[in-house]
């Protein structure tokens, strides 16, 4: 891969498989400069049953001020969990201050699952990830979190037509490419592509069980993948085998709250 400095903004949850602690050693991996910045640390992600929550918001502003002094710039932006409404400014002031010509942004919103809010989020944070999605180059939903963002009604069970009137909704929200991800259809689970006004499917062999931090995964996977000029299709099969990977590595009775992701990448 030529060298690419791609610019990661979401939480670091000390305990957890998830964000920050995953996307830095996946996108690492991959042969991706990595640089972070943190937007809250938390002691542990929101699915346990508590957990503490240090907003970094104010420090941000220093951050800036000293990449502005250094010149720093990004070939691309990859966001995942955000956690208050606030850093949505401050998300696109990064953009503004620290995108060269050419820099993508890719946006995972990360705030809901399985029909469901995280904890925390209200619509309010909805309505302002609605507005930062005008800035991506690329989004990458569940079908939750589409539900929420255009209003159209969340389905448990939905053919392609649903999903296709999802997707145009979206198209309200972002001019960006739409990749609506874990669609579960005729009993795959796989992605939407839409871009250049043509939909595209991509499906894999869904695994019975559900983990926390797979969406996360994916967005890493997937970002390493479009870094390095693979095409949509093949970003979202790296991404989506990479999840199925890690979850035949995992125990969920032994490991609930995560995959062992580690596993997998030290045999990539
Ligand atoms: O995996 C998404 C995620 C990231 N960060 C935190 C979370 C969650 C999902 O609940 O709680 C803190």
């Amino acid at each position: 891969m030529k060298n690419v400095k791609l610019l990661t903004m979401q939480d670091l949850s000390c305990v957890g498989q998830c964000s920050l602690t995953v996307a830095l050693p996946i996108l690492s991996a991959y042969g991706v400069e990595t640089c972070v910045l943190p937007t809250a640390v938390l002691s542990n992600h929101t699915m346990f049953k508590s957990w503490s929550y240090f907003d970094l918001t104010n420090e941000i502003s220093n951050i800036f001020k000293e990449w502005e002094n250094n010149g720093f710039k990004f070939d691309g932006f990859l966001l995942g969990y955000l956690g208050k409404k606030q850093l949505m400014d401050v998300a696109e002031e990064c953009f503004d201050k620290f995108a060269k010509d050419g820099s993508k942004v890719i946006i995972d919103p990360v705030f809901a699952d399985n029909g469901k809010l995280y904890g925390g989020f209200d619509t309010e944070y909805v309505k302002a990830m609605a507005k930062l999605l005008k800035r991506a180059d690329i989004i990458l939903p569940n079908m939750t979190e589409a539900s929420f963002l255009t209003g159209v009604e969340y389905r448990e069970v939905y053919d392609k037509a649903y999903v296709e009137n999802m997707v145009q909704a979206l198209t309200k929200i972002t001019d960006g490419t739409i990749i609506i991800t874990g669609i579960e259809l005729g009993g795959k689970i796989g992605e939407v592509i839409y871009a250049n006004g043509k939909y595209e499917y991509v499906f894999l062999e869904k695994l019975p069980e559900k983990y926390h931090g797979t969406g996360d995964i994916f967005a890493s996977v997937f970002t390493a993948n479009y870094l390095s000029g693979a095409s949509l299709t093949d970003c979202c099969l790296a991404a989506g085998k990479f999840v199925a990977d890690c979850i035949k590595k995992t125990d969920k009775k032994s490991h609930f709250y995560g995959v062992n992701f580690e596993h997998v990448l030290n045999n990539k």
